[in-house]
C-alpha cells in the first residue's frame, strides 16, 4: 500500500463571518500565499514515512490526526482489531476538483475512493496521471445526466459489498455559450438535469447506505458555488441566479410543454448553471432537516475557491479561457489551484473539525475554514422544501 506522509490538518480555525460581501478585497482569497501557509499548518501533523511504513503493513493506520477515527474490522485473518478504511464515493472525479480531492484523500491512506464518472477509461488515465495508487481507488461508470444511469450505478456499488461512508456530489457542468437548452436521457433541460436532478435521485438512493454504515462519521457533501450567491460580488455579475417560483421546474424542464429554466424564463445557459448550484445548497439544508437529527450524518456544502483552471470552462469562448485565471489570481484574488481547492473538499470529507451539519463552508484568504452565509435565496427553507419535493417527483421517488 502506498501511503504518504501528507496528512489533513487537525486543527482549522472557524471563523463566523456571514457578513454581505460585496468588496473585491473581501472577497479575495489568495491562492499562493494560501500554500505556503498551510504547509507549515500541516508540518506538526506529518507522521514520518517511516512510521507509516511500519503502520501500514498490519493494515490502515489509527488517525493520529483529523480524519474520522476508522471503523473496526473484526473480521481481521490474524484475529485481532483492525480499523478499515473509510470508502467515499466522488462523482465527477475525472477532473478538476473531485480529481484532486481523490488525491488529497489518497494520500491519507485512510480512504478507498469510488470515483464515479462517466468515462471509465478518462478516470483510470485521471487516477494514474496523479498517481493515486491502484489499491486506493475502484472506477464506477456514472453518467449523471441519465435517470437509469444513476440507479445502475446505486446497483453496482451495493453489489461491490462496500459500505459506504461518505459521498460527494461533485460533478458538473457549465454551458455558457448555449444558445438552445440540450437535455438529458429524461428530457430535463442538461445543466440542471445533471448538476441538480441526477445528484438528487443519487444522494436519495445512497442515504439509506450512508445510515447503515458503522463509520464514526459519515457525511454527505454538495459542492456548491459563489456565483449561485447574489449576496455576494461574483453572485451578482449577470445573469444572476434566481429559481423564481419553481414553475418551469415543476413543468418538467423540458423545453416543451414548460420552460427549460427553473423559474420559467428564457434559455441561458450561464444561469442555469448558477440555478443549479443553488438548487444544490437548497438540497443539502433540506437533508440536514430532514435527516441529520435521526442519522447523525453530515450534510455540508461548499465554495472551495474560484478554481480558474478547471474543465468547467471547457465550453466558454477561448478568450474567456485565457483571461479568466490571470483575473481572478491578480484582480479578484479568488484563484485557487485545483491541489489546494482538493485539500479543502478533503477537509470537509475527512476533518473532524469540520463535522457539523447544514454548513455551506468557506475559507478566508489564510485558507482558515469558516461557516459561510448563503444567499436569501439559497437559504430559504420554504423554497427547499418545494425543491425536493418537485424533484423527488421528476425523479420519479414520487
Ligand atoms: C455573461 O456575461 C455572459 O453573457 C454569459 O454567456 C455567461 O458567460 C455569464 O456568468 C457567466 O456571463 C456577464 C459578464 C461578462 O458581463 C458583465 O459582468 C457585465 C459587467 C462588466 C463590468 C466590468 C467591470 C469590471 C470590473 C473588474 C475589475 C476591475 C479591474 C480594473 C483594472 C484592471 C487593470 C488591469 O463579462 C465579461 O465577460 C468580462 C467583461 C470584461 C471585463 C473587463 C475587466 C477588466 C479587467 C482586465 C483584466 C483581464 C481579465 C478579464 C477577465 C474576463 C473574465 C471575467
Ligand atoms: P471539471 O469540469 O474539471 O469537473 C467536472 C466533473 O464532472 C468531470 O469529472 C466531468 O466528467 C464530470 N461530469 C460532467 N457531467 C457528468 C455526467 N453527466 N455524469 C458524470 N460526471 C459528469 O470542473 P470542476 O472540477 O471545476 O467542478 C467540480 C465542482 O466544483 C462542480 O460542482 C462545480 O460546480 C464546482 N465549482 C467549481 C468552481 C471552479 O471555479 N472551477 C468554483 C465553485 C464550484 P468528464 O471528466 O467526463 O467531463
Ligand atoms: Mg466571476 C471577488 C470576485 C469574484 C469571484 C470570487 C468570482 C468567482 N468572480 C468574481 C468577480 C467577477 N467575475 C467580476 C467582477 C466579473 C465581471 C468582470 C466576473 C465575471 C465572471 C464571468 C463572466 N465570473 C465568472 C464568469 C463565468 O463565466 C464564471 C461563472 O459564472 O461560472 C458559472 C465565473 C466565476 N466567477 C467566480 C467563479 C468561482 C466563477 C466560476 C464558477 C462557479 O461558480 O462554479
Amino acid at each position: 500500500m502506498a501511503l504518504q506522509a501528507s496528512l489533513l490538518p487537525s486543527a482549522i480555525s472557524v471563523h463566523k463571518e456571514g457578513k454581505l460581501n460585496l468588496s473585491l478585497k473581501e472577497s479575495s482569497f489568495n491562492g499562493s500565499f494560501v500554500s505556503t501557509n498551510l504547509k507549515s499548518d500541516f508540518s506538526p501533523l506529518l507522521i514520518g514515512t517511516k512510521e507509516l511504513k511500519r503502520k501500514s503493513f498490519s493494515g490502515p493506520i489509527r488517525a493520529q490526526t483529523v480524519t474520522a477515527a476508522p471503523s473496526v474490522n473484526e473480521s481481521a485473518p490474524d484475529g485481532k482489531k483492525t480499523l478499515r478504511k473509510g470508502n467515499v464515493i466522488i462523482t465527477g472525479a475525472s477532473s478538476g476538483l473531485g480529481l484532486a480531492t481523490a488525491k488529497a484523500l489518497a494520500d491519507t491512506g485512510k480512504w478507498h475512493i469510488i470515483m464515479a464518472c462517466r468515462n471509465f477509461l478518462k478516470a483510470e488515465k485521471a487516477a494514474k496521471s496523479v498517481g493515486i495508487t491502484k489499491e486506493n481507488y475502484t472506477v464506477m461508470h456514472l453518467d449523471l445526466s441519465s435517470l437509469e444511469s444513476v440507479r445502475q450505478f446505486v446497483d453496482t456499488f451495493r453489489r461491490s459489498g462496500r459500505p459506504l461512508d461518505a459521498l460527494v456530489c461533485n460533478a458538473a457542468i457549465y454551458l455558457p455559450t448555449a444558445k438552445e437548452p440540450t437535455y438529458t436521457a429524461d428530457g430535463f433541460e442538461l445543466s440542471v438535469g445533471t448538476n441538480h436532478l441526477g445528484h438528487f435521485l443519487l444522494a436519495r438512493l445512497l442515504l439509506d447506505d450512508l445510515k447503515k454504515t458503522d463509520f464514526p462519521q459519515k457525511r454527505l457533501v454538495i459542492v456548491g458555488s459563489i456565483t449561485g450567491n447574489t449576496n455576494t460580488l461574483a453572485g451578482n455579475v449577470p445573469p444572476k441566479a434566481n429559481l423564481g417560483d419553481l414553475r418551469g421546474l415543476a413543468g418538467g424542464l423540458n423545453g416543451l410543454n414548460s420552460s427549460a429554466m427553473i423559474d420559467g424564463g428564457e434559455f441561458d445557459g450561464a444561469k442555469a448553471y448558477k440555478d443549479s448550484k443553488v438548487c444544490n445548497m437548497l438540497t443539502m439544508q433540506e437533508f440536514h432537516r430532514r435527516y441529520h437529527e435521526e442519522s447523525g450524518i453530515s450534510f455540508s456544502s461548499l465554495y472551495p475557491g474560484c478554481i480558474a483552471t478547471t474543465g468547467l470552462f471547457r465550453e466558454h469562448i477561448p478568450l474567456f479561457r485565457l483571461l479568466f485565471p490571470p483575473f481572478q489570481k491578480y484582480i479578484t484574488k479568488g484563484y485557487v489551484s485545483e491541489e489546494e481547492a482538493g485539500k479543502r473538499l478533503a477537509q470537509v470529507i475527512s476533518d473532524s473539525s469540520l463535522t457539523k451539519s447544514g454548513v455551506y463552508w468557506s475559507w478566508n484568504k489564510n485558507s482558515a475554514s469558516f461557516e459561510n452565509q448563503l444567499s436569501q435565496e439559497a437559504s430559504d427553507a420554504e423554497k427547499a422544501r418545494k425543491l425536493w419535493e418537485v424533484s423527488e417527483k421528476l425523479v420519479g421517488l414520487a
